[in-house]
């Protein structure tokens, strides 16, 4: 047994979490942020089979977009000048970590 973690953006959240649960996996949706950009995204937590995993990712592959955004970022230049160029970076898809699972139990 697996337990994926899976980090997405915030406007793909709904999208995974619909296409999971219809293939029936069972979710955890927890809301999150990034310590980059601070924005909000969704943290998925879903404990599965480990020959569920490649379809796992499948979906969250096809479900999630890859997106450009920008940070503002304020460098100083000394002689009390700063400049403000933003930074721009690429986002996702999604962030998968796959761990296994010693022992899982639903009391
Ligand atoms: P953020 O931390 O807000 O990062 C947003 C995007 O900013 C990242 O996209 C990456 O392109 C860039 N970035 C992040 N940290 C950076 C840094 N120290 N220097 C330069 N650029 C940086 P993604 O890689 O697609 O990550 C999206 C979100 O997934 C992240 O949001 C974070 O919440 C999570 N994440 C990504 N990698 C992670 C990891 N190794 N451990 C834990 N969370 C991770």
């Amino acid at each position: 047994m697996k337990l994926v973690v899976a980090i997405v953006s915030g406007e793909d959240s709904s999208k995974v979490s619909g296409a999971l649960t219809k293939e029936g996996f069972f979710v955890t949706k927890l809301a999150t942020s990034g310590g980059f950009l601070a924005a909000g995204n969704t943290t998925f937590i879903v404990g599965t089979e480990d020959e569920k995993v490649p379809s796992l990712i499948e979906i969250l592959k096809s479900n999630c977009s890859t997106r450009k955004q920008t940070k503002p970022s304020t460098g100083s230049l000394g002689l009390g000048m700063f400049s403000a160029a933003p930074i721009e970076v690429q986002l996702g898809g999604a962030t998968v970590f796959v761990l296994d699972i010693e022992q899982f139990h639903k009391l």
